[in-house]
């Protein structure tokens, strides 16, 4: 089955919106598989957010993701990856589709409560990047009939 990385970021953690994201990838069917909490290093961020080196707000991404504890998860379903592109919206909050995560909790890019992997090979670096294959777990959620056909 399909995985992907999410992470709640700094903002997200420390404005109580943990179980919310949690709760709208569990509605949809989406299986938590691993989660952890954290603190990044500025390592870590600047590992995480390599593809953005460079840009002109690359620096206050990284201290942004670095400025309180973050909590990271690998969740699994069919179409994954680009399932919770589409639930957490655009990344400026302002352009994010009402009902997203971004829309309805968020107001501006550089505090826009969620990450999510763009791409396989996107969510394999970042899923590798944050958890040894021993912390994820592999099991059925019940009901799992009544959601895959
Ligand atoms: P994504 O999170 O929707 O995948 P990316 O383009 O990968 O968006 O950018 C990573 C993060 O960097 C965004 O979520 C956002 O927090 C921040 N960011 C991206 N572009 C800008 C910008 O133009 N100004 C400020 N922050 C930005
Ligand atoms: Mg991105």
């Amino acid at each position: 089955m399909e995985q992907t990385f999410v992470m709640v970021k700094p903002d997200g953690v420390q404005r109580g919106l943990v179980g919310e994201v949690v709760s709208r990838l569990e509605k949809r069917g989406y299986r938590l598989v691993g989660i952890k909490m954290l603190q990044l290093t500025r390592e870590m961020a600047e590992a995480h957010y390599a593809e953005h080196r460079g840009k002109s707000f690359y620096n206050g991404l990284v201290d942004f993701i670095c400025a309180g504890p973050v909590v990271a998860m690998v969740w699994e379903g069919k179409g994954v990856i680009a399932g919770v592109r589409q639930l957490m919206g655009a990344t400026d909050p302002a352009q994010a589709a009402a009902g997203t995560i971004r829309a309805d909790l968020a107001v501006e890019m550089g505090r826009n409560v969620v990450h999510g992997a763009d791409s396989p090979a996107s969510a394999r670096r970042e899923i590798a990047l944050y958890f040894r294959p021993e912390e994820l777990v592999s099991y059925r959620r019940a009901g799992e009939e009544w959601l895959y056909e």
